[in-house]
């Protein structure tokens, strides 16, 4: 399948299979005695090495010379999958590396195979990092990744009898052929400790212990470029001060190994959480860990490249940071401790040039995934941040007050409420002097009812330690109350509002509902800097590597392989949708790729699904709020009223479907738990009915990863796409869907609005509440004046029935319905569209049928999905908020 392919300079096969023996047998990291495939993938994969070693030195040299403006995209994810074929692919070597490893006697394929997915990231956030990393290179730009090396990625899933099971997903145990240390590349990062006034007047961060980050470089080559930018992960180790070899010699062997641990451990494992927060301490030390080293290379790159002195103000000028997400917000802080107190800036100085470099993206309006920290723990563990952001937030106090004056003072307690950085924090002294506080109008907030969670205690001294709810309260006269205060917390969004040039969202209606709704108060403000910046994803894995069979047709059509950079000329197969030559080579190549994911499944889960049916898919993280229980149950209803019917009207009704899931849970994430074992149940259940056949199979693909989704695909006809509109900040796998011609269904949100926008109406399947109508919902569905649809309540107590197995699903079910224990009443209003998604599902049906207008809409996607490729948003974050140019290697 890698035969698309026009290598046009670079060594011949001969070339690279004596390279590949040379690493086989000088580059040993097996026995020597045999050449099978594990060895002739670390083999092949450091001959690729040398050529990105070469072409990394060659740029980083001519940045270096030039002196270039760099931006630097710190994120806590990277999610890069295989490296191998990308790599060669992007070097034009792939015709050649086919064809040195048959003269070995092996297939490319298969040594591809060998390796173990990077996956260093949960989802959506970190595959886009990844994407991004692929375009800055592809496009010449000077710019480097930052993130940390963890060594154990995201857990491997396993599907039991019980549903999900986590097992460590341990990447680099056979080695990692991409990466380089760099032993000479470390910087120490200190934790705990005090701040104390030094002689010269100045704050110094003493004591507490120190760990050494360590760099590991991993060269990203462009495509048909030799540009080579780095992707840089830091390890950390203990430093050489910290190992107690007196413990050691004294026999106190764990004593001694505990610093050695406790430093280590910060890079043992990817924060599972996608939107939760746990495991504070260690968490917080990883998001430090990767903006203290960070900004410590960048600070030491920016003096090298600087004539002495220094000229700090021209920072911003050669450095930009974009900080994905809140996780890391520390670069703030931590970019002003470093100005200030090791380069001897002032406050002023520094505060400036930090707002000048920094820039945020925020990838969710989510509320519980909006990070807030302690200020208890971070003033342990950080002391000197934060005193920094105390300054930060005194300083956005005054900008409030001076914006909102002191004559409304509802108002400004309001304004101040909802913006200040520390939440439940006294105002500052040079504050309260400016206000005149009354008994009424207290500046910090009093507990609100609604929000108690103390303690209660019983006059009953026995009964003293007693917890009871809130709601308990009521019924117990002798009961007083006494609220534990409010924590002390610090709201990291806000801080990356304050302090970043720039703050944008990831599609336009998620763009305009972080100016609307969740920073409102921020873009009243300063509305100069918000901005929208839709996601993409790059082509080059998304369809020219992962589906050659699409590829070829495509630089058939178009007359040129251009599109792999240039996508807008993908539009050019618009001319061509009524031609029936493109239209069957166009459905030839889908049924290969579909027959890779018949092998797929047999081999990952033993079904065997018919390549006639249509391939339905839905793969990303499993939440709530993506809705996988919405397709679920609209296929129990499917299966339901095919039961219903003799096998001619089932027939007659139905197209054929293999409904395909795959994605993880948060490990601790109870509800989706139960939402993939319910789907497997499902599956279960209908696959083995002999009434059933091929018209419909229900199929969960464990381990859902990059390289499952390359699979996947170019091989799915639909995808599903289907979360509650508003909640969707952008997802980036309906644009992948789109690029490899599989018709979208879904609801009107994140890119689903602007992929329905260029591909056209027609050819998406819209159903669905739209995002403006979701809070007067759920409002109505509380109050009980919510009358479901009758098909709802139908396949509900179809699943209670007990057709499913012997569970009777009452958690799920009874979380659509608000019965009591449930919480809130089908929050993600899963009922209230659960009949338009029925009717849209009959016209998907009814438009596969047609396999000609099928067809058709295919390539309408393909051919209106260039608008999505990360180059065009790369392009974009270069112009507008990192002011960086490409810089072509000479
Ligand atoms: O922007 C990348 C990706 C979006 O496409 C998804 O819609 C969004 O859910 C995801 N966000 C996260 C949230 N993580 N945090 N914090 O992964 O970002």
């Amino acid at each position: 399948g890698i035969s698309v392919n026009t290598d046009i300079f670079g060594p011949d096969s001969a070339s690279l299979a004596s390279r590949i023996k040379y690493h086989a047998e000088f580059t040993p990291s097996f026995s020597p005695e045999k050449f099978e495939l594990p060895k002739a993938f670390y083999a092949t994969a450091e001959s690729v090495r040398d050529m990105l070693i070469t072409n990394w030195n060659m740029t980083y040299d001519y940045y270096e010379k030039m002196n270039v403006k760099q931006a630097y995209y710190l994120s806590m994810e990277f999610l890069q999958g295989r490296a191998l074929l990308n790599a060669i692919g992007n070097l034009e070597l792939s015709g050649a590396y086919a064809e040195a490893l048959r003269n070995l006697g092996l297939n490319l394929e298969d040594v591809a195979r060998q390796e173990p997915d990077a996956a260093l990231g949960n989802g959506g956030l970190g595959r886009l990092a990844s994407c991004f990393l692929d375009s800055l290179a592809t496009l010449n730009y000077p710019a480097w990744g930052y993130g940390l090396r963890y060594k154990y990625g995201l857990f491997k899933q396993l599907i039991t009898k019980d549903g999900q099971e986590e097992v460590a997903e341990n990447w680099l145990e056979m080695g990692n052929p991409w990466e380089i240390v760099r032993n000479d590349v470390s910087y120490p990062v200190k934790f705990y400790g005090e701040v104390i006034l030094g002689l010269d007047g100045k704050k110094e961060w003493v004591g507490g212990d120190d760990v050494m980050a360590i760099a590991y470089d991993v060269p990203i080559p462009g495509y048909k470029t030799k540009t080579t930018i780095n992707l840089r992960l830091w390890s950390t180790k203990v430093a050489p001060e910290n190992f107690d070899l007196c413990a050691f010699n004294a026999g106190e062997h764990a004593k001694a190994y505990d610093a050695l641990k406790k430093a280590e451990k910060i890079c043992y494992v990817l924060y599972p959480g996608d939107e939760t927060i746990e495991g504070k301490t260690l968490r917080l030390k990883q998001q430090y860990t990767l903006c203290s080293a960070s900004l410590q290379d960048i600070i030491a790159r920016f003096e090298r490249r600087s004539c002495e002195p220094v000229d700090w103000d021209t920072f911003p000028e050669k450095v930009a940071v974009q900080m994905n997400d809140t996780h890391p917000t520390l670069c703030i802080p931590e970019l002003i401790r470093i100005l200030m107190d090791v380069k001897g800036l002032n406050w002023k100085e520094a505060w400036e040039i930090t707002r000048r470099t920094v820039a945020y993206t925020n990838h969710t309006v989510l509320p519980e995934a909006l990070e807030k920290w302690s200020l208890k723990l971070l003033q342990e563990l950080l002391p000197r941040h934060v005193e920094i952001i105390e300054m930060i937030d005194e300083e956005l106090i005054h900008s409030i007050v001076s914006e909102y004056g002191v004559e409304d003072l509802d108002l400004l307690q309001q304004k101040l409420k909802q913006m200040r950085i520390l939440e439940n924090v006294e105002l500052p002294a040079s504050v309260t002097e400016l206000l005149v506080i009354s008994e009424e109008n207290p500046v910090v907030d009093p507990v609100e009812e609604n929000e108690i969670s103390g303690k209660v205690e019983l006059n009953d001294e026995e009964d003293q330690s007693e917890e009871l709810e809130a709601h308990d309260i009521e019924s117990k006269t002798e009961v007083t109350f006494k609220p534990d205060p409010p924590p002390e917390m610090v709201r990291m969004a806000n801080l990356c509002v304050v302090g970043g040039r720039a703050v944008n969202g990831v599609a336009e209606i998620h763009s305009e509902i972080v100016q609307r709704e969740v920073f409102n108060e921020f873009y009243e403000l300063w509305p100069e800097k918000f901005q929208n910046k839709t996601n993409g994803v790059t082509p080059r894995r998304w369809i020219r590597f992962c589906n050659p069979n699409l590829s070829k047709i495509i630089n058939k059509w178009i007359g040129t392989e251009d599109w792999v950079i240039n996508t807008e000329k993908l539009a050019e197969l618009r001319k061509f949708t009524d031609n029936e030559e493109l239209l069957s080579e166009w459905r030839e190549a889908k049924k290969n790729n579909k027959m890779k994911v018949v092998s797929l499944l047999k081999e990952k889960t033993g079904y065997v699904v018919s390549p006639d049916a249509m391939f339905d898919v839905q793969i990303k993280r499993i939440h709530e709020y993506k809705r996988q229980l919405l397709n679920a149950l609209g296929i129990v209803y499917r299966y339901k009223k095919m039961k219903e019917m003799t096998p001619e009207e089932r027939k007659e009704n139905f197209v054929p479907r293999v409904c395909i899931f795959g994605g993880k849970a948060f490990s601790t994430y109870v509800q989706a738990k139960r939402i993939v074992k319910f789907i497997t149940d499902v599956g279960a259940t209908i696959n083995h009915d002999p009434d059933i056949g091929d018209l419909l199979k229900v199929v969960f693909v464990p381990d859902y990863n990059v390289s499952i989704a390359e699979l996947l695909i170019p091989g799915s006809e639909l995808s599903q796409h289907i979360s509650t509109a508003g909640m969707e900040a952008s997802g980036t796998s309906n644009m992948k869907f789109a690029m490899n011609g599989c018709i979208l269904i879904g609801t009107l949100d994140g890119a689903n609005v602007e992929i329905r926008q260029e591909v056209g109406e027609e050819n998406f399947f819209l159903f669905g509440a739209r995002a403006h109508e979701i809070a007067s919902l759920r409002k109505e569905r509380a109050e009980g004046k919510f009358v479901p649809d009758p098909r709802f309540e139908e396949v509900k107590a179809f699943v209670r029935s007990g057709v499913f197995g012997p569970h009777n699903y009452d958690a799920l079910m009874g979380s659509l319905e608000g019965n009591e224990g449930y919480g809130r009443a089908d929050y993600f209003l899963v009922g209230k569209d659960f009949p338009s998604y029925l009717e849209c599902q009959e016209k998907v049906d009814e438009a596969y049928r047609d396999q000609k207008r099928w067809t058709k809409m295919s390539i309408l996607n393909t051919a209106g999905s260039y608008k999505f490729s990360s180059d065009r948003t790369i392009h974009e974050y270069a112009r507008d908020i990192w002011m960086i140019e490409p810089v072509v290697l000479p």
